[in-house]
């Protein structure tokens, strides 16, 4: 029997070497882990999860959560990550879409995750940042040589929901291939080895966190420093042991503001990686002239995996995404006749490689609408590949703002907003923030007499939507600027906010 991506992880895996470095004291090997990994994988098969049942985890990182994800890879479950700001609204959304027959939740969070799992029929099991919970105790006993499923490339290994610019968030449904496939071009593309030790400082319930930090380390036979969350200070501490780190942008403008940042803190470190959000040519120039290094800039999608990459050698030039991986094509298109543009002309970036997706979960329409015609999955994002070859990311066809590398989709933001009492209408946008690229902002139109303030609409959406989704600024208007179709000139709102948060304004960033 064989398991597509597990058996490259296990072919690559350095026996006794270390594989994540939880703090001074705890080092796992990767024996450890993939034993680990064996027994989680034999209690799931005793709670009954079948290959292609749905595994759902909303739990803090730590080194037995990334397990868990390997253990539903050998046991042919398809993971389900969730992000932990999710809120029980939320989680029952996505609870019901996908069906998962486990769902695994830190113990505080069992009881009221439980009276929305148990009517889908799943069962609830824990799972703490040290470890503890219902789910290792049950894995304890087990034994660590599992069979591992047989699963082929074209078989969901994850399904990682995006919200999306109209309706309900979409499960991408990503394949054994798809991940195997991308990981392999990235650890070639990157020079990734076992000899590289990279700072995780990532969430591991998205794209860049779980696939390409996880999975690059993994095919490398590489070991990794698994911190739970991102600190500008343990990252420059932790660097002189590492040799890589990958971040999204605000990683590096926060890394920058501290002192200690200099050429000696990163003379070990090979590489520095950025993606998921639009780095500034400035945060880019910055960290050269302070550290010698160009950041390596790459574009990638939950859909996609990673599409493109400055080079490893050769100029990484600020502003741009670098050009095509290997295997993947990218091109750009007028978005009204569909047709191919030359380049330096803008248009619609569109993507196809074995990297791309399978399609939506239990969405085939919407599938189909995200296609062209000949296979070409379509981004959303706006760009140019100029005369040398480099993508550019110029702006977005689909009204989302990213913030801190999560997406956040205005329409999802609105619907909450326009709920609550005395509201007549809003517009969410996202305007320059000087530590999250961009800053979640709402505007707001009340009803005449209607009392509202910042705090009122806050606390309101506090049970609906996770924090990060939720207005930083929220801005009181009598009426929102409209073209004459009706529709919300938010490119008007967004200029004429654009600096709010870089105005001074004590205490409100
Ligand atoms: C936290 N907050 C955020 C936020 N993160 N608000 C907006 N945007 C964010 N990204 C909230 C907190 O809840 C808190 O609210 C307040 O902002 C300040 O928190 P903080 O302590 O400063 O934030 P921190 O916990 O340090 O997190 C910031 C961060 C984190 C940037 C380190 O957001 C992060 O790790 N982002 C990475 C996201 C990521 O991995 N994206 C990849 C997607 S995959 P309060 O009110 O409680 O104070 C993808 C494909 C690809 O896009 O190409 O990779
Ligand atoms: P997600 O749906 O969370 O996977 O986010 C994917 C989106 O993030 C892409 O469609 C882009 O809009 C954006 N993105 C990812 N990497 C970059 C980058 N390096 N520069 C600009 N935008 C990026």
């Amino acid at each position: 029997m064989s398991n597509h991506l597990f058996d490259a992880m296990r072919a690559a895996a350095p026996g006794d070497a270390p594989f994540i470095r939880i703090d001074d004291t705890r080092t796992w090997t990767y024996d450890d882990a993939f034993a680990l990994s064996g027994r989680i994988a034999s209690a799931m098969d005793a709670l009954g999860i079948r290959p292609g049942d749905r595994v759902a985890a909303q739990v803090e990182k730590s080194a037995e959560a990334l397990i868990l994800y390997l253990a539903c890879l050998r046991s042919g479950a398809v993971y389900l990550p969730l992000n932990t700001a999710y809120t029980l609204a939320e989680l029952d959304y996505f609870i019901g879409d996908a069906e998962p027959r486990l769902v695994v939740v830190a113990p505080a969070a069992r009881g009221g995750v439980e009276t929305i799992a148990k009517p889908h029929g799943a069962i609830v099991e824990t799972l703490d940042t040290d470890g503890s919970g219902s789910l290792l105790d049950l894995a304890r006993d087990e034994p660590a040589d599992f069979v591992d499923a047989s699963r082929s490339a074209d078989d969901l290994a994850a399904i990682l929901y995006t919200s999306g610019t109209t309706g309900r968030s979409k499960g991408a449904m990503l394949t054994h291939g798809n991940l195997l496939s991308n990981a392999l071009t990235l650890r070639d593309y990157w020079r990734v080895t076992s000899g590289d030790r990279l700072i995780h400082a990532l969430p591991i319930f998205h794209t860049h966190g779980l696939f390409v930090a996880t999975n690059v380390t993994l095919l490398s036979g590489a070991s990794m420093f698994l911190l739970s969350k991102f600190d500008a200070d343990e990252v420059v501490s932790l660097m002189p042991q590492a040799t890589m780190l990958m971040g999204v942008p605000t990683f590096y403008v926060r890394l920058l503001q501290s002192p200690r940042l200099d050429r000696g803190a990163v003379a070990s470190i090979r590489l520095f990686i950025s993606g998921s959000a639009p780095l500034l040519a400035e945060t880019h120039t910055e960290f050269h002239a302070r550290t010698g290094h160009a950041i390596l800039e790459r574009y990638g999608m939950t859909e996609t995996n990673m599409n493109t990459s400055n080079p490893y050698e050769g100029k990484r030039i600020a502003g741009t995404v670098g050009f095509p991986l290997p295997d993947v094509t990218v091109r750009v298109t007028d978005p009204a006749s569909g047709l191919e543009l030359p380049p330096e002309e803008t248009g619609m970036i569109e993507i196809k490689g074995p990297n791309v997706f399978k399609g939506y979960w239990r969405m085939p329409e919407k599938t189909a609408a995200e296609f062209t015609a000949d296979g070409f999955f379509i981004s959303g994002d706006l760009g140019k590949i100029d005369r040398e070859g480099y993508v550019h990311i110029v702006g977005r066809g689909k009204d989302l703002v990213i913030s801190g590398g999560y997406n956040i989709y205005p329409k999802e933001v609105e619907g909450e907003i326009d709920q609550i009492e005395g509201v007549v209408e809003s517009a969410v946008i996202g305007v320059p923030h000087p530590d999250f690229g961009e800053g979640v902002t709402a505007i707001v139109v009340c009803k005449p007499g209607a009392v509202l303030d910042e705090k009122t609409i806050v606390s309101a959406l506090q049970q609906r939507l996770a924090r990060y989704k939720q207005p930083k600024r929220i801005i009181f208007a009598e009426d929102l600027p409209r073209n004459t179709m009706g529709k919300v000139q938010k490119n008007i709102l967004r200029q004429q906010y654009a600096d709010l948060y870089t105005r001074a304004i004590p205490g409100k960033v």
